[in-house]
């Protein structure tokens, strides 16, 4: 069996500062090159974007002078030997986008999604990648009556189909979540994901991102929708880390939560090849609140040895012995049999 060399990717917001909706900052911010030199330092390859963090204030600048920056952010990147991975139009912050981006219900701001997503896919070009990330975090309602699924689902498609068009060689990649901010999001599943693709004018160009946290909260199993994604060759990046149940979006260290959830999905990720055309393993992970300034990197290390741990743990599974078990339909004792390799001797 081939063994994946798995490279790893961050993105800047995950060394967050510990701001939540009932307190402020816990820790000092840290600069984009602290950033940038703190993955060079963990082994990471790349590094995730939004648009504004490639570009910070993004919407006070003229177009030429955000493809201007974006050229000179490529340069610092290369400088450190960093890939950049993705981009993602940072779609939900702006008092454009109350209502959402693509499916609002105000015109102009439709279009003010719209101009920024094809603005984010000329930043990607920049950055040397078409790979374009869609957390489509407030297309969806707070209140069902105030949209309608019908119309929405014909704006998402509109937009996609927007972006196909804007730069032939984009690749879009879905990243489902299925509530918040929103109370119920249009593309809650993968499965959603890559239905919608076949209403535009290029299925193929049209992928997806699992997020652990995400398949947890739409009460899915991740390790299910990578089976699934990948079956479809459409698993083109994922955000591993972890979540307590149907809560609020926790971004936990990889295994934080459910180490037998973490082990099956690395043993998805490894059945099916994934990393092998050149997919990176990202973490999308926050510190505690509580960390301290000395620690800010503890959740990548972490989870990045979490994963690694478990990637051996799926090589050196009791192959023989489960499937065994299985012909028997033994469950009882395949149960204990994953136990006993997960706690090791
Ligand atoms: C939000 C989330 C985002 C996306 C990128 O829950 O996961 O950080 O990964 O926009
Ligand atoms: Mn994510």
């Amino acid at each position: 069996m081939i063994k994946t060399e798995y490279r790893f990717c961050a993105g800047p917001w995950n060394f967050s500062e510990g701001r939540d909706p009932y307190g402020p900052e816990t820790r000092p911010a840290q600069s984009f090159p602290w950033k940038l030199a703190a993955l060079k330092k963990l082994g990471f390859a790349a590094m995730m974007f939004h648009d504004d963090d490639a570009v910070p204030e993004i919407d006070s600048k003229s177009h030429a002078q955000v493809l201007k920056e974006a050229k000179a952010l490529r340069h610092q990147l290369d400088g450190e030997g960093i890939v950049a991975e993705i981009v993602a139009p940072r779609l939900w912050f702006s008092p454009r986008t109350v209502d959402g981006g693509y499916t609002s219900n105000r015109k102009a701001d439709r279009q003010y999604a719209l101009d920024r997503s094809k603005q984010t896919i000329d930043i990607a070009r920049e950055l040397g990648t078409h790979l374009i990330v869609l957390w489509l975090a407030r297309e969806g309602t707070y209140l069902r009556e105030s949209k309608s699924g019908a119309r929405s689902t014909e704006l998402l498609a509109a937009a996609l189909d927007a972006m196909l068009a804007h730069d032939p060689e984009a690749r879009l990649c879905i990243e489902p979540k299925p509530n918040e901010p929103m109370d119920h999001a249009y593309i809650p599943t993968i499965g959603h994901a890559l239905a919608i693709a076949h209403l535009t004018r290029d299925p193929k160009r049209i992928g997806c991102l699992i997020e652990s946290a995400h398949s947890i909260l739409a009460g899915l199993d991740p390790a299910d929708e990578i089976d699934f994604a990948m079956s479809f060759g459409k698993l083109w990046s994922i955000h591993l880390n972890d979540q307590n149940g149907l809560k609020f979006d926790q971004d936990k260290p990889f295994g934080s939560a459910n180490l037998r959830v973490a082990f099956n999905q690395v043993r998805a990720l490894e059945r099916n090849g994934y990393g092998r055309s050149g997919e990176y393993v990202a973490f999308d992970v926050h510190p505690f609140r509580t960390t301290r300034e000395e620690h800010y990197l503890k959740h990548l290390e972490n989870s990045r040895k979490t994963f690694l741990r478990l990637v051996e743990k799926a090589r050196t599974y009791p192959t023989e012995q489960a499937d065994a078990l299985i012909a028997d339909l033994n469950y009882q004792d395949l149960d204990q049999l994953v136990l006993e390799h997960l706690l090791g001797k």
